[in-house]
């Protein structure tokens, strides 16, 4: 995030699109809702109804995949009305005349008619933001990001942050709302292919000689490759060995079947993981991790605050901590660490990485964590960005992007588009949430969330048992008939996959530079499934799943089955 979480209730205006806040970032939603109640005006941009519109101003509720062409027309209002703030426009950014003329093919009209809204919505999007700015913000998920136009889309909101003024305004920014725990920490220590630790380009003059003389080994000079090219790889025999930790890919990747061939292809597959997940299964070598509650060390959250994490409990059976895995792995590779300690390899990461210099475990058991940029041990840490000029030390450039739809949209074999994601009670593939007892009594087992008005017009009905199948598989799963879902499109998550693998039907496609797969938007057909008794099914499995781990859970049948949220 550009800005703070609590930041958020100091806005004048919040613009959510493409999260699902509520049930995604439930902390973050409550700070949401503080500001809608202190006066701000909140606006929903999202296909499906979701829970935050209760407390929205406005529910712009757009087709799926055609958020560019909405933004650029709300850019186009705001510059033709000359309603952006022209002073910071000439001294921060780049590139204002060329956007303006881009923006020109936007029209509100044009953009109502593709996006599916009233043109109405257009304008009063454009005005409302322009007039809180400085100290409106965006907040954005995976609604903007899982698409094969997803970094295109980023740039759109990017685009009115500029217009507005608000990257490095108190209260503005434009907040991607980060999803697993830490992944903001994993990407700040180098789990990039194009980044070594604090975010140095590999490509750039003198970062790798800098990394080879602290590490005593050579560097690649090129970037890596992203995980979905590796798994085309493995299949081509390029890719030889994977050593996967904390992913349970075979649910979690698009094209399930896909991911699973790409595995078995390889030589050697090692899978790190607290459970032995479908994933883990599939491994030459599986080593046992401790959990968060079981380890010791620090977790970056979404507003890039490094916080203390202590192991609460011990490990069970030969469970271990990741770090001392990981170590251990690196000295029976021939490249025994002088750090033994979460803490140890902590101060090497600081004083390679410049963004984290100042951070310190004294001054994190101190305090509440603090927020990079912390160049120095005196720096308080860094609530929001860009405060005086942009970080990067250049401007922000504004990118004139083109509405490019969905890889694969709905035609005459394949009608209606299908969305995954989240729900509250669900955590991913499940490998946790699956195994707690209690869930289930919330949701035992994937809905296929369907609009009544679709559901009269095929013959389903609430709990029937369908089959939605798209070009690359099909999976079983009961109806939920519901007004959450907009005409023309459903929606499931990919929590339940003993019975509904929703990857197996899930795009092939992905966004052209971060190679981010396409997961919320793929063509599917929808039949009701000849046998009717998934629910009974399904309440089996999750007896059977939840009592290896935790202890036989006495399963409501007719538990109310409403998706949280609700
Ligand atoms: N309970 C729970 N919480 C979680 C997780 C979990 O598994 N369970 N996972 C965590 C992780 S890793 C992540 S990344 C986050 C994800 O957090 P979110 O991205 O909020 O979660 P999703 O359910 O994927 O929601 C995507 C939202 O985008 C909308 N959407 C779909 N298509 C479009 C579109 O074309 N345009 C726009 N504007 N919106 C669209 C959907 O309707 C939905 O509201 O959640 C985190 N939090
Ligand atoms: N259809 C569809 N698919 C999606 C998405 C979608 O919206 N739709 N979203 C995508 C997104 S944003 C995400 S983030 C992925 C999530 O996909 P995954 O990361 O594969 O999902 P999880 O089920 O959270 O798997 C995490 C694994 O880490 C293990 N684990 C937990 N804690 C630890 C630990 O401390 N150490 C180790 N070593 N292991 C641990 C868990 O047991 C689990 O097996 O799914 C992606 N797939
Ligand atoms: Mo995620």
């Amino acid at each position: 995030m550009t800005n703070s979480i609590e930041e958020l209730a100091d806005s004048n205006l919040i613009i959510v699109t493409g999260s699902n806040t509520t049930e995604a970032h439930p902390v973050i939603a409550l700070r949401m809702k503080r500001a809608v109640r202190k006066g701000a005006k909140l606006i929903v941009i999202d296909p499906r109804k979701i829970e935050l519109t209760k407390w929205a101003d406005r529910f712009v509720q757009i087709k799926i995949g055609t958020d560019i062409p909405f933004y650029n027309a709300v850019a186009n209002v705001i510059i033709n009305e000359k309603l952006y703030d022209e002073q910071y426009v000439n001294s921060r950014t780049e590139g204002f005349a060329e956007f303006a003329r881009h923006v020109q093919h936007y029209p509100p009209e044009y953009a109502a008619e593709v996006c599916g809204v009233p043109v109405e919505d257009v304008y009063y999007v454009a005005r409302e933001y322009a007039k809180a700015s400085p100290g409106a913000a965006i907040c954005y998920t995976l609604g903007i990001t899982e698409h094969s136009c997803g970094s295109h889309n980023v740039q759109s909101l990017g685009n009115l942050g500029m217009l507005g003024g608000n990257f490095g305004a108190y209260a503005g920014g434009v907040n991607p709302l980060r999803g697993q725990n830490n992944v903001q920490g994993a990407g700040d220590s180098g789990a990039i292919p194009t980044d070594l630790p604090g975010y140095q380009k590999l490509e750039r003059p003198g970062v790798r000689e800098k990394f080879e003389a602290a590490w005593g080994v050579p560097l690649p000079k090129r970037r890596g490759i992203t995980k979905i090219t590796a798994m085309d790889q493995m299949i081509k025999g390029n890719v030889r060995g994977v050593f996967i930790m904390g992913e349970n890919t075979v649910i979690s990747d698009p094209h399930a079947n896909h991911a699973e061939h790409a595995l078995k292809s390889t030589e050697f597959m090692v899978v790190q993981d607290i459970f032995l997940t479908d994933t883990a299964r599939l491994a030459d070598v599986v080593l046992p991790a401790a959990a968060f509650a079981e380890s010791d060390g620090t977790f970056a959250n979404s507003e890039r605050r490094v916080q203390r994490v202590r192991a609460a409990v011990k490990p069970p059976g030969e469970a271990r901590q990741d770090v001392d895995i990981l170590l251990d792995l690196f000295g029976r590779m021939g490249l025994p660490q002088s750090a033994t300690t979460a803490a140890e390899v902590w101060d090497e990461f600081r004083q390679l990485a410049p963004i984290l210099a100042g951070i310190t475990y004294k001054r994190l058991d101190e305090g509440q964590g603090i927020q990079w940029p912390c160049p120095d041990e005196d720096h308080p840490g860094t609530p929001y960005l860009h405060r005086d000029d942009m970080d990067s030390g250049m401007p922000g450039f504004f990118a004139p992007v083109d509405h490019i739809p969905p890889a694969e949209e709905a035609d005459d074999e394949y009608p209606i588009v299908l969305t995954t994601g989240r729900r509250r009670s669900t955590y991913h593939t499940g490998t946790q949430t699956g195994r707690a007892s209690g869930f289930e009594l919330l949701m035992p087992h994937e809905m296929c969330e369907i609009n009544p008005i679709d559901a009269a017009e095929m013959g389903f009905e609430d709990g029937d048992t369908l089959v939605v199948s798209s070009r690359r598989g099909s999976v079983t799963v009961a109806a939920k008939v519901t007004d959450r879902s907009p005409r023309g499109a459903v929606f499931m998550s990919f929590a339940f996959p003993e019975l509904t693998r929703t990857n197996d039907v899930t795009s092939d496609a992905y966004d052209f530079i971060t190679e981010t797969p396409e997961f919320k938007a793929c063509a599917v057909k929808i039949e009701k499934a000849a046998e009717q008794n998934l629910h009974w099914k399904s309440a089996q499995a999750r007896v059977r799943l939840a009592g290896e781990v935790v202890m036989p859970t006495k399963l409501k049948r007719d538990a109310a089955v409403a998706p949280a949220g609700d």
